[in-house]
């Protein structure tokens, strides 16, 4: 190593690193648009990534950062986090959005990236060191029938997960979170879209978790995605219908427009419901948590600002015993999963952690991405986020227009009759 460059290493940590530079990095690895933010210091070789992943409104996200966080950002120290979340928080007056939030989160994540960098440590450690030794998670289980989604349930079953989400097709319709099938039907739709029926799907998932108890026995934790699309009192009677399957948590069963409704699926069930990933506002987290309304909160980590309020969430929730399953899917960068794993290994209220795995496009851009072992991910030990991000690598992987030419944008889903629903 150069004598300048050992100085360099020596004197970090001491002397206050100034932002230099704040440079967007937009990826496509297998059709998922991820964005990342990092952020350069006048310290030689001292930089840090952030997730701020938005993927149905990626490009936007780039600008938010560009024009408004860089120049308000340039020359600050890196040292105080919370000062500069607050401040960037502050800054557009009108707040609490998922394109702002999401560039918070990247300044946010780069600059614990960064402070991990200086101390040479992995951020698990700065937030106080680990409380378990790895962090379990669920696996995504999925088919068009019933005998699908137990044969890919055993599949991960066997690969030693202890957990894992079923979520089965309904034939005809554009069901989340599973193939559709082939089956012929005989709907017929006063629309060319894609079709959804809430009693269809209800009726469909109820049978899988019958068919899923009998097939895959009563240990394996068995968890579940309604995906906001039932109506509210239909939320209600599903929960209190799928109380007897024991299963690991219902999640999304309300849209974040009606959580006050989660008064009424507690008075009912003792179903365990988990909620947030849609959640941009404390004003969503906070009455269900106060309330003790659901068991789980699962925001997804960019999408209220970063690790610093996720950490903030956790803390909150540790008071009033619901344990936290943070927003793992596929549009959420390595970086972002490094910063939530990380969470969930120094949170003593850590529930479960939802898993998605790395494809090879993505860990030939993102160096270092957290290992799983027997349904375990295990934190990247190298210092800040341990992730490494080869931008020659991201760029072979640009944004594209999408299969549906709407740049990440989704398209819509309707009843039969033509009315747009809740995806
Ligand atoms: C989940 C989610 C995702 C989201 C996706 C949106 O629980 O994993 O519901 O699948 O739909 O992240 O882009
Ligand atoms: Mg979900």
């Amino acid at each position: 190593m150069k004598a300048e460059q050992e100085v360099a290493r020596a004197t970090r940590g001491m002397s206050s690193p100034k932002i230099r530079d704040i440079s967007v990095i937009e990826c496509e690895p297998a059709g998922v648009r991820l964005t990342v933010v990092k952020i350069t210091t006048d310290q030689d070789g001292l930089y840090g990534y952030g997730c701020a992943t938005f993927t149905q409104r990626a490009d936007l996200v780039k600008p938010a950062v560009e024009k408004y966080l860089k120049p308000f950002l340039l020359g600050k120290t890196t040292d105080r986090i919370e000062d500069i979340w607050q401040a960037c928080y502050d800054s557009s007056y009108w707040k609490n959005g998922p394109v702002l939030n999401n560039a918070i989160s990247g300044i946010d994540q780069a600059l614990w990236d960064i402070k991990g960098r200086q101390a040479g440590m992995p951020v698990y450690q700065l937030l106080g060191g680990k409380v378990r030794e790895a962090v379990d998670t669920y696996a995504h289980a999925d088919g068009a029938e019933y005998a699908d989604v137990v044969a890919s349930a055993k599949r991960y079953i066997d690969q030693g997960f202890r957990n894992v989400r079923v979520q089965i097709g309904v034939p005809g319709m554009a069901g989340y979170g599973s193939a559709r099938g082939n089956a012929t039907t005989h709907y017929k739709p006063l629309h060319d879209k894609p079709l959804f029926e809430p009693l269809a799907y209800i009726r469909r998932a109820l049978k899988l978790f019958e068919v899923c108890r009998q097939e895959l026995g009563e240990e394996v934790n068995l968890l579940h995605d309604m995906h906001e699309r039932v109506s509210p009192n239909q939320a209600v009677q599903f929960c209190k219908d799928v109380e007897k399957f024991k299963l690991f948590f219902v999640e999304d069963p309300l849209s974040p427009e009606d959580i006050a409704y989660f008064k009424q699926i507690r008075e009912n069930c003792a179903t365990p419901l988990a909620m947030g990933e849609l959640f941009n506002s404390p004003h969503e987290w906070q009455p269900l948590i106060e309330g003790r309304l659901i068991d789980y909160i699962r925001c997804h980590l960019s999408q209220v600002g970063g690790l610093s309020p996720a950490r903030k969430i956790a803390i909150l929730a540790e008071q009033y015993g619901v344990k936290t399953a943070w927003h793992g899917p596929g549009d959420v960068s390595p970086v972002g999963h490094m910063a939530q794993i990380t969470l969930d290994i120094v949170s003593p209220n850590f529930g479960i952690q939802e898993y998605s795995p790395f494809n090879e496009r993505s860990q030939a851009i993102f160096h270092g991405c957290p290992q799983m072992k027997d349904g375990y991910l295990w934190v990247n030990e190298a210092p800040g986020w341990g992730i490494e991000v080869d931008e020659k690598e991201a760029a072979k992987s640009p944004f594209t227009s999408g299969r549906n030419g709407l740049n990440g944008g989704w398209g819509e889903i309707r009843r039969l009759d033509g009315t747009v629903i809740k995806q």
